[in-house]
């Protein structure tokens, strides 16, 4: 049986019409146009909501600004404790708000749930983190001095996140951030209002009763024009940004252009090298969830697949005989593998790239094609396919947002890297092999040039305990765990002298 949606929506209090501002905290208050959430599942309108316009905006940043003031000064333990209690709230409405992860962008029911758990997580770290800012202790060259770093807040963090994980992306920013003693300001995409508006209600009342600031948790509905007042905005230093090399590559010219700090997190062609040494169970199957999970919509989905010679008729029949295995419908049906896409234009989208590929000479060996009718009437619905390709198409060098995947042949792992390596985007990557000397070379400074590379592990579903992102056109940020919330906070060097001179550095002589 299928959840029901409505009632779904009331535990996390969303109704027919919604505005963010109502949350509690501050957030944009629509007074723009009406933002209708459509679902990709059933083509129908799940409720409305309003943009924000320009004057909503500068409200906000003035809310965040103030707010600010004082978050700073609250400990970092005591921010993570905030923190804390957000993700117990995560832990009561996980169901909830992953069924309607699931129902607004369309990933199956399964991949909704582990959404809510990377932001329960996320806040988990967070939460350590909050006692673990450390900064370096420098030996000084000069007598009874000392010589310390210690990382202050920054300001405010824009965090702009996309349609494909509508929820976690803002959690992997935000809870680092606050315990960093920022404030926040979210611009979902407008393709996932109401998943941003139960998040930010969730995070209002647990604040709320812990008299945080109003303003330390922002949330401001609004379109591409949004995200340019933000990416302009030097009352924000810092912006994260998550979505297509496109929009990363406007966003870190408006932040450059004010020396403003940017995270990028944008596209990625994920590669799958199979080597002969494979076990090809885990590669059939963390290739084919790395294929069509989220419907091939993740910045990490496999869109490549790079399998040695010998063993690649083999291969390529297993990968067909599990794409016939795969079931595509309601993505809260929980025996379906594969939902809708986001909109038909992401359908357009992989129907012109599947053309394209044809025109370059490639050869699908399991079809695609939109379904139609019934269930399917949305329009959001797409076959998974696959196609063997030349590394060299230009399709291939690609990344579009769909569940298309391109199988090619290699000959020696050097050659598979090179394949790998040789597209514009540099996120994540994987090899398939038991043999050491293979695996340590993918690994290497010569191997994979991505920021993510697995061993017998698909490219998606990273942890967030890692640091996450990647390079090239990807944009170079890093998000989530290890030490990627030295982004968030600036870096102070402290040289304090406690002798009755003053020796100066490099041993230049001043005496007056
Ligand atoms: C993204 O697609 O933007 O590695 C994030 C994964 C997830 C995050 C993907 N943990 O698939």
């Amino acid at each position: 049986m299928l959840p029901d949606i409505h009632s779904i929506l009331e535990k996390l209090g969303i109704g027919p019409e919604n505005d963010a501002w109502s949350t509690g905290t501050i957030s944009g208050k629509g007074n723009g146009a009406i933002l209708e959430s459509t679902s990709p599942a059933d083509g129908k309108v799940i409720a409305t909501t309003m943009l924000i316009t320009e004057s909503d905006y500068d409200t906000v940043v003035e809310k965040a600004a103030e707010a600010f003031a004082g978050w700073r000064k609250v400990p970092a333990p005591k921010r993570g404790e905030a923190v804390r209690q957000f993700g117990e709230e995560l832990r009561k409405f996980k169901d909830e708000l992953g069924t309607l992860v699931s129902w607004e962008m369309g990933k199956s029911l399964q991949e909704g749930l582990g959404e809510v758990q990377e932001m329960i997580d996320i806040c988990d770290f967070a939460v350590g983190l909050s006692r673990q800012l450390y900064g370096l202790s420098m030996h000084s060259e000069r007598p009874a001095h000392r010589m310390y770093e210690q990382w202050h807040p920054l300001g405010i963090t824009g965090i702009i996140s996309a349609f494909n994980f509508p929820v976690a992306v803002w959690s992997w920013n935000s809870a680092l951030a606050w315990v960093c003693g920022n404030t926040c300001i979210w611009k979902p995409s407008e393709k996932t209002p109401l998943t941003a508006i139960a998040c930010q209600r969730l995070v209002a009342r647990v604040f709320k009763a812990n008299n945080v600031p109003e303003g330390v948790s922002c949330l401001v509905i609004g379109d591409r024009h949004t995200g340019k007042l933000m990416s302009d905005d030097p009352r924000i230093p810092l912006i994260s940004a998550t979505g297509s090399t496109r929009m990363g590559k406007a966003v870190s010219a408006a932040v450059g252009a004010r020396l403003g700090r940017s995270i990028l997190e944008l596209g990625g062609n994920n590669a799958v090298i199979v080597t002969p040494n494979a076990d090809l169970h885990i590669a059939i199957t963390g290739s084919v969830f790395g294929a069509v999970g989220t419907a091939g919509q993740r910045c990490t989905s496999t869109r490549r697949l790079i399998v040695h010679e010998n063993i690649y008729e083999t291969f390529k029949q297993k990968l067909v005989s599990a794409y016939q295995q795969l079931r595509i419908g309601n993505p809260l049906d929980p025996e379906v593998h594969v939902g809708p896409l986001i909109d038909t234009g992401a359908v357009q989208n992989y129907l012109q790239a599947i053309e394209r590929c044809k025109a370059e000479g490639g050869r699908f060996i399991v079809e695609g094609g939109q379904l139609t009718g019934g269930a399917y009437a949305s329009g959001c619905y797409v076959k998974p396919c696959i196609a063997e390709v030349n590394a060299g198409f230009h399709i291939v060098k690609e990344e579009t947002f769909a569940p298309i995947l391109y199988l090619m042949k290699y000959k020696t792992l050097e050659e598979a890297i090179a394949i790998q390596n040789d597209v514009p985007q540099g996120l994540s990557s994987a090899i398939m092999t038991l043999n050491l000397r293979e695996a340590e070379l993918y690994l290497s400074c010569v191997g994979s040039d991505c920021g993510i590379a697995n061993v017998n592990i698909g490219t998606s579903g990273a942890e967030i305990g890692g640091a996450f992102g990647g390079e090239k056109e990807t944009g170079g940020g890093r998000e989530s765990g290890s030490d990627a919330w030295k982004a968030y906070m600036r870096r102070q060097t402290n040289t304090i002298n406690y002798s009755s001179e003053l020796p100066l550095a490099q041993g230049i002589k001043f005496e007056l």
